[in-house]
């Protein structure tokens, strides 16, 4: 391996051990690099790459907020402003109780990466919070949203940083917080947030946008393959916004999604999650905040696996789209033994390196990496700040149009990445080259610091 990336990547394991996701994403991502670094020497001098591993700005902040019963709590608000070098920083809010700075780190770098890849004028970035939303009620979220608004609202802007939603913050969170950074701020600047509601600058076909363009990117891998996405099974994870997009698009197009996971194990429903009222039935079981997937078998009648994953299940594609570190090796093997040609990543880092490193020495599998497959969310978020900053609202169709040609585009640009530096169809490379060049590029213009 190249020497200064052996360095940089040994360098953030020394300095940042005490944070294991982050240290993963770096690693897998610079070791790709290593044609492009060897062509610009450059980079070593201006020391790019240790410029890139760490953020630009990262912060925390105290949230406190009073629950149903009078009793108050504390969290810790984040939020991770890793790179504005091609826009102001964009990426989504998690609130889970295992948010800590190693996972902000992780989503923060990918998220620069996943950007750059859309093509689009936005930087990289992150926020969120230990609260656990599970069982709480519609005034409590509220109340934690504005607490947080309270102390976020100075540090982001339609042209500063522009945060959306991501796990434990949906369209109803978003209207939360942006109702206080109103109200903070005395404006109406719907720039700052994504993933509003349509009647207040949302955009159409945000909600659906990374599960559409999750299969939009699975279309250009099946038809370069000679494949029709007609008949075919996914196994996909999780029950959220995303898998919604994914089954929502599956049936569109004649394909079907067999099995969902939520922490308490998951389903399979081999009939596929393929009728309005079993789509219908995700947000609902989602805006119940149960978080229990089982929910679903109990309404269809169909196989719950208690504190079981679904990557046992024989199927065509393989979509893991819950969360970080969901398929390690012990998963990836059953996937291959099932001779799954295609696994198409959705969740950020749903992969641990050690199993992404399997699954691509796979003689006859496809791997995609889901900093290209899930793009199409935060693309779908910069369309929508184009609407916001000309006052304008465009159709269903335009945005769906435009969301297909970018995850085209995004598609295409990556299978050139990794042709272009010799490593034959390598999607995985492919994408990380191609959103690198374009930040690697922006910083060196843009002079040393
Ligand atoms: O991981 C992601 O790309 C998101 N959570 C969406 C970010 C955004 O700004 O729409």
């Amino acid at each position: 391996m190249n020497t200064y990336i052996s360095s940089v990547i040994n360098g953030v394991k020394q300095k940042y051990a005490h944070q294991p996701e982050f240290c993963q994403t770096v690693e897998e991502v610079l070791s790709s690099l290593e044609p492009v670094v060897e062509r610009h020497p450059e980079y070593e001098k201006v020391d790019l790459l240790g410029r890139m591993v760490e953020p630009e700005r990262m912060f925390t902040f105290r949230v406190v907020w009073e629950d149903d019963n009078g009793n108050w709590h504390t969290n810790t608000g984040y939020r991770c402003q890793f790179n504005g070098a091609i826009g102001p920083y964009k990426g989504g809010i998690r609130f889970q109780k295992n948010v800590n700075p190693s996972i902000m780190k992780f989503l923060g770098f990918e998220q620069t990466f996943k950007n750059s890849l859309t093509g689009l004028p936005i930087g990289g970035g992150k926020g969120g919070s230990d609260f656990d939303p599970t069982g709480r009620s519609d005034s409590e979220i509220m109340r934690f949203c504005q607490s947080f608004m309270q102390a976020l609202y100075r540090y982001i802007g339609p042209d500063t940083d522009v945060p959306a939603g991501d796990m434990g913050v949906g369209g109803r969170e978003i209207g939360y917080l942006f109702g206080e950074y109103r109200r903070l701020k005395g404006k109406f600047e719907n720039g700052v947030l994504t993933g509003k509601g349509f009647s207040y600058g949302g955009s159409l076909i945000r909600p659906e946008a990374t599960g559409y363009g999750a299969v939009y990117y699975l279309e250009n891998v099946l038809k370069d393959d000679g494949q029709d996405i007609k008949g075919k099974t996914i196994a996909c994870a999780g029950f959220g916004n995303v898998t919604w997009g994914i089954c929502r698009k599956a049936v569109e197009l004649g394909a079907k999604v067999v099995t969902l996971s939520g922490p308490d194990g998951y389903v399979y429903d081999p009939a596929g999650v393929c009728t309005p009222e079993k789509i219908d039935f995700l947000v609902a079981m989602r805006a119940s905040g149960r978080n229990k997937v089982k929910d679903y078998a109990d309404k269809f009648g169909v196989e719950f696996h208690e504190g079981e994953k679904p990557w046992g299940v024989k199927v065509d594609i393989c979509m893991p789209s819950a969360m970080q570190n969901d398929v390690h090796l012990e998963e990836a093997k059953k996937i291959a033994a099932n001779n799954v040609r295609y696994y198409i990543e959705v969740a950020n880092m749903p992969t641990t390196n050690e199993a992404l490193r399997f699954l691509m020495e796979q003689p006859d599998m496809i791997v995609a990496p889901s900093k290209a497959v899930n793009a199409g969310g935060v693309a779908t978020s910069a369309l929508e700040m184009s609407q916001n900053s000309e006052r304008l609202v465009w159709t269903a169709e335009e945005v769906d149009n435009q969301l297909h040609n970018i995850m085209n585009t995004i598609y295409k640009n990556s299978v050139d990445a990794a042709m272009r530096n010799d490593l034959g169809y390598n999607l995985v490379a492919g994408a990380n080259i191609a959103g690198f060049e374009r930040v690697a590029d922006a910083m060196m213009q843009q002079g040393v610091f």
